[in-house]
């Protein structure tokens, strides 16, 4: 499998990557769904919406702060570092991350598409200035970070029910439909619509990879579907690539 993947990507021209949760495992964040995932102990729909916001800013703060502290002990892994590699062997390359963790841009990919937002920004609710997130110097879940307006800050991701940024998306599209090659890396394919690309891809004349751990909902209708870790695979992939 991985010989037919390095087949399609030495004759691209053009490489469109999505990533999921799963690219971040080996840097020890826990995905969504898995095992240990963010939603077994909280359902998305407590936490990853505007109503839980409304209703408890504070908790929802606190889930924030618990997944960015999580997340700034974590470092890049060889997946990570493996797509900087592509970006840099691809004449055109486009890379759309699901992902709110910010490694991809700490390994060092410069063009970072992020459908659902980045954890280290945040967005104010009365002027909607986005601004990097400024740690509160008081124990964070005693106050709410407020923005220099007074207005209350939200984190800048995309939660469920929200719609995802339309130019980001238009650009996936309008990449996609030219892109020789389609790598989906880590994700279940279950979050839309991030979840419509494979499907999409397929219906141009892109040849998809998956790679995962395990069989997902897109599994089914790629080119090639290699079962394994991101970190393993990927690595191997780029080097065969030379
Ligand atoms: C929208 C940001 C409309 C926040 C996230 C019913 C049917 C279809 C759709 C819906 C439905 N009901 C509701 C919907 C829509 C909903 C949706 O898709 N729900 C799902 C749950 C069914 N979607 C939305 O609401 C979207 N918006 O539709 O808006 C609209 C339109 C116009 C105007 C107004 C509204 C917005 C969705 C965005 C939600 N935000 N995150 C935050 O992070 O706090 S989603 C969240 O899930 C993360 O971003 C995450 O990236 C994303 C997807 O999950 P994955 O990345 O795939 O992670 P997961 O854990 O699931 O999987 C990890 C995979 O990695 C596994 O397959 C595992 O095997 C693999 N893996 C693990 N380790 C490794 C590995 N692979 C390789 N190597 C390893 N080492
Ligand atoms: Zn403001």
């Amino acid at each position: 499998m991985i010989e037919k993947a390095i087949g399609i990507l030495k004759s691209a021209k053009s490489l469109f990557v999505l990533t999921g949760a799963g690219i971040s495992a080996e840097s020890g964040i826990p995905t969504f769904r898995g095992a240990d995932g963010l939603w077994k102990n909280y359902s998305a729909t407590d936490l990853a919406t505007p109503e839980a916001f409304k209703k408890d800013p504070a908790l929802v703060w606190e889930w924030y702060h618990w997944r960015q502290n999580i997340i700034s002990k974590a470092d890049p892994n060889p997946a990570h570092y493996a797509v900087v590699d592509l970006e840099k062997k691809l004449e055109r390359f486009l890379l759309l991350t699901q992902n709110v963790d910010n490694l991809h841009q700490r390994a060092g990919s410069k063009n970072v598409l992020e459908i659902h937002g980045n954890i280290f920004r945040t967005r104010c609710l009365i002027c909607g200035e986005i601004a990097d997130y400024q740690k509160p110097s008081e124990p964070a879940n005693s106050t709410l970070p407020k923005c220099t307006c007074g207005g209350s800050l939200r984190p800048d991701v995309v939660w469920f029910g929200e719609a995802i940024p339309q130019d980001i998306w238009q650009n996936s599209l309008d990449f996609l439909s030219r892109a020789d090659a389609a790598l989906i890396c880590g994700t279940s394919g279950i979050v839309w619509p991030a979840a419509a690309i494979p499907e999409i891809a397929k219906r141009g004349n892109t040849k998809t990879i998956e790679i995962n751990l395990e069989p997902t909902a897109v599994s089914s209708i790629v080119d090639v579907s290699i079962q394994g870790k991101a970190g393993e695979i990927l690595p191997k992939i780029v080097a065969a690539l030379g």
